[in-house]
């Protein structure tokens, strides 16, 4: 069984695009190989945060991994900073990827694109290099991600054939995985953009009540055409929508096109919001329950407890690869 591995940043309050092009697919992995499913705390530092935004954010994503149904005993649930190899390593990765592709990466282009050169931050740039050495130390094929993370990913994987190309066989090389449905959900207000848990408008948060969940679906921004059909590039507020619906229901877009054929918008929305409020409202109390036991911080040192012995293999084998070992 392939390892498997991935992580979300704890840069704001999670989203449904999170959940949907994420969360929910670690729960279906975590049976298929050894999981290794880290909060990327060292990574939010890429951009200013207060710190104790950063501390409890990422105790709450932990909470929700647990809500959702990873289980502790088949995931490692960790702190990316708890390990001390992820930065380690990355120190030693950062000769094997150029400024060039560096600079070509489209997370770095948008997150930096309004702001000053003097003000961009080199771990912003680099943030690709520790993205990779996350991925190698866990010997994991497999990286289920949303589709924004795919060129990392790839990045990834040009990383380890240079690596492995000059010193043999010591990456294993990893993949992304992107759900079927739902890799990107879109801004309910701007279904051009992709919905970001930086970016407020028109986001879902897993946090918000279910009356508001419902609220900002029934006036999510459609089009003049009338008709529910999947057609991103005419009609992306109600692709969207069926996107949501169908990877939360199952049900594929013919399905979804042939029941609401003549019917209008506002039908169609609530049947939407009726979806994503029965899947959220037993996760949120899963949540709640979650939050009251205490349990985070213990599986979050069990979780890094797992991963520092296996991190710290992969370390070793790299620095004796590139010559860091005494004799
Ligand atoms: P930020 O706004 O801080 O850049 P983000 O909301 O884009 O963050 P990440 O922490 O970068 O979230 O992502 C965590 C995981 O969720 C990644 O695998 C990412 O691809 C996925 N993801 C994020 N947003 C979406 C979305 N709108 N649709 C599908 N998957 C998403
Ligand atoms: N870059 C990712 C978070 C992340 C990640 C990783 C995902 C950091 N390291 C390794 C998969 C594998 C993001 O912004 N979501």
């Amino acid at each position: 069984m392939d390892n498997i591995l991935s992580g979300i940043k704890p840069t704001g309050q999670l989203t449904l695009g999170n959940y949907i092009g994420a969360i929910k697919n670690f729960v279906k992995v975590q049976n298929e190989g050894e999981t290794f499913l880290f909060i990327a705390d060292l990574h939010a530092l890429t951009l200013p945060i207060e710190p104790n935004v950063l501390h409890d954010n990422s105790r709450d994503i932990a909470a929700y991994y647990l809500a959702a149904g990873l289980d502790p005993k088949k995931a490692n649930i960790f702190l990316q900073s708890d390990v001390p190899a992820h930065s380690e390593l990355a120190i030693i990765l950062q000769n094997y990827l150029y400024m060039g592709e560096l600079s070509r990466m489209t997370q770095f282009k948008d997150k930096s694109a309004k702001m000053k050169e003097e003000a961009i931050g080199l771990g912003l740039f680099a943030y690709p290099v520790l993205m990779a050495a996350d991925i190698v130390l866990y010997d994991s094929k497999r990286i289920p991600v949303g589709e924004d993370q795919v060129q990392h990913v790839e990045l990834a994987r040009d990383l380890v054939k240079r690596f492995n190309n000059r010193y043999g066989d010591v990456l294993v090389m990893p993949k992304a995985e992107i759900a079927k449905v739902g890799a990107r959900i879109m801004s309910l207000s701007d279904p051009t953009k992709k919905m970001s848990k930086s970016d407020p408008k028109g986001d879902i948060y897993l946090k918000d009540d279910l009356e508001v969940i419902r609220k900002k679906i029934m006036s999510a921004v459609t089009d003049m055409v009338g008709k529910v059909k999947y057609d991103p590039v005419n009609q992306p507020g109600v692709s969207n929508l069926m996107t949501i619906m169908s990877s939360l229901s199952g049900k594929s877009f013919d399905e979804i096109e042939k029941e609401f054929d003549g019917k209008g918008y506002g039908d169609f929305k609530r049947a939407v919001a009726d979806v994503v409020c029965n899947e959220l409202a037993p996760f949120k109390a899963r949540y709640e329950e979650v939050i009251k036991s205490g349990l985070v911080d213990e599986v979050l040192s069990r979780g890094a407890k797992r991963a520092n012995e296996i991190a710290e293999k992969t370390l070793k084998r790299v620095q004796k690869a590139v010559g860091l070992y005494s004799k």
